[in-house]
């Protein structure tokens, strides 16, 4: 008894003096220590971010043909404002004169129209009007609903002038190129000789100054035909023009990373968000454009999106990428993908568990406001 008491007191003895004694080391020495450790791994996590310069980006689009060119083109301009990324130019493969004034619409309402545009002219490739482009003609009280000064794609400079003089000012091995149209523009880039502009061939300039492509083409798992039944997919920017594609695959020394029509397919964007979300204006071109294209309520796949989203953010898990591999385009536009470790090709894969993520960060980078909603100051002079 009495040791156990002699025990008891003195471990009561022991803890009066050492338990505070503890504390107050884990206060004035320890936990200074973590926090100091925190703030300054918070420090250098903000340097490294605020030193990564936003990727230089090309946007190669078939705008008009289907809705979800605008959306990503929003995407982009939402992802330059959080300095992720800079738009450096948009090429044009659709082949009708209202798909540029319509990028230049959307670059203007962003606050950026004075960013280059080119055009695929005389390509034949979808020379339709399209269902959303003469959005930008519509007029209030004579004026243009949606300023911009290209008028029309005849004013602009052809895509393969205004790639070569953007790659030849881009730093080396720094571009990365979007593309979710057709090959038009790419293989016709390749195929350009030296000029007045850059003493590169398209290939050597391509080589030399990009980094990826980002391509939306071919399909790389079984599509249910309209029967559902499951088989190979001849998807539309493969199909439209093979020639061009193949040519892209042959002569592109630079990754590529392809989002089949699969990874769209599976993530559609809701048109909840199409009728909420961009009520920050009372005309927004891209909510416009989608309604006009196929109205609410419809979920239309992603498509165009998923390519940027993976160009721009690759390390934010939305989605995981296949091995090294070979893609090749059949004859009759089938995409067929072989593994090979020298392989400069990956797929993007789509896990269920991932879906509703991404899904939600598309849909919140493409109805962002501009960088000058919101404030009382009109768009800036050279949004034009
Ligand atoms: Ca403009
Ligand atoms: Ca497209």
């Amino acid at each position: 008894m009495k040791l156990l008491s002699i025990h008891r007191l003195s471990v009561s003895r022991f803890k009066l003096p050492v338990l505070p004694a503890i504390l107050a080391a884990f206060l004035t020495v320890i936990l200074p220590v973590i926090l100091s450790g925190q703030i300054l791994a918070c420090t250098m996590l903000h340097c490294a971010r605020a030193e990564e310069a936003p990727v230089p980006l090309i946007f190669d689009t078939d705008m008009g043909n289907d809705c979800d060119d605008a959306l990503a083109l929003a995407m982009i301009h939402a992802l330059q404002s959080r300095k992720e990324c800079e738009l450096l130019a948009v090429t044009i493969t659709k082949d009708h004169e209202l798909a540029a004034p319509f990028v230049d619409c959307l670059n203007t309402f962003y606050g950026r129209g004075h960013i280059p545009i080119g055009v695929c002219r005389n390509s034949g490739k979808t020379p339709d009007a399209g269902k959303y482009n003469q959005v930008s003609k519509i007029t209030d009280n004579g004026k243009l609903r949606f300023e911009h000064d290209l008028l029309s794609g005849n004013n602009a400079p052809t895509a393969v002038e205004v790639l070569r003089r953007t790659l030849a000012q881009a730093q080396d091995a720094s571009v990365v190129v979007v593309q979710v149209g057709f090959s038009t523009n790419l293989a016709n880039l390749l195929a350009s000789p030296a000029d007045a502009i850059a003493p590169l061939s398209g290939r050597e300039l391509f080589a030399k100054k990009v980094k990826l492509v980002s391509i939306m083409a071919g399909a790389f798992a079984p599509i249910p035909n309209d029967q559902g039944v499951l088989g190979e997919h001849r998807e539309y920017n493969v199909a439209e023009d093979i020639p061009s594609i193949k040519k892209l695959v042959e002569l592109c020394d630079v990754p590529i990373l392809w989002s089949g029509f699969e990874i769209g397919l599976n993530l559609t964007y809701p048109h909840q968000s199409i009728l909420q979300d961009y009520r920050y204006v009372t005309h927004h071109p891209v909510a416009e454009a989608y309604i006009a294209y196929i109205p609410p309520p419809h979920d239309r796949p992603t498509w165009d999106l998923t390519s940027v989203l993976a160009a721009v953010r690759p390390d934010r898990g939305y989605f995981e990428l296949s091995n090294p591999g070979t893609v090749t385009i059949s004859d009759d536009a089938i995409s067929r993908f072989a593994e090979n470790p020298q392989g400069k090709h990956r797929y993007l894969i789509l896990k269920p568990a991932m879906a509703e993520r991404t899904r939600e960060a598309l849909v919140q980078l493409s109805s962002q406001p501009p960088e000058h909603c919101g404030s009382s100051q009109p768009a800036p002079n050279h949004a034009r």
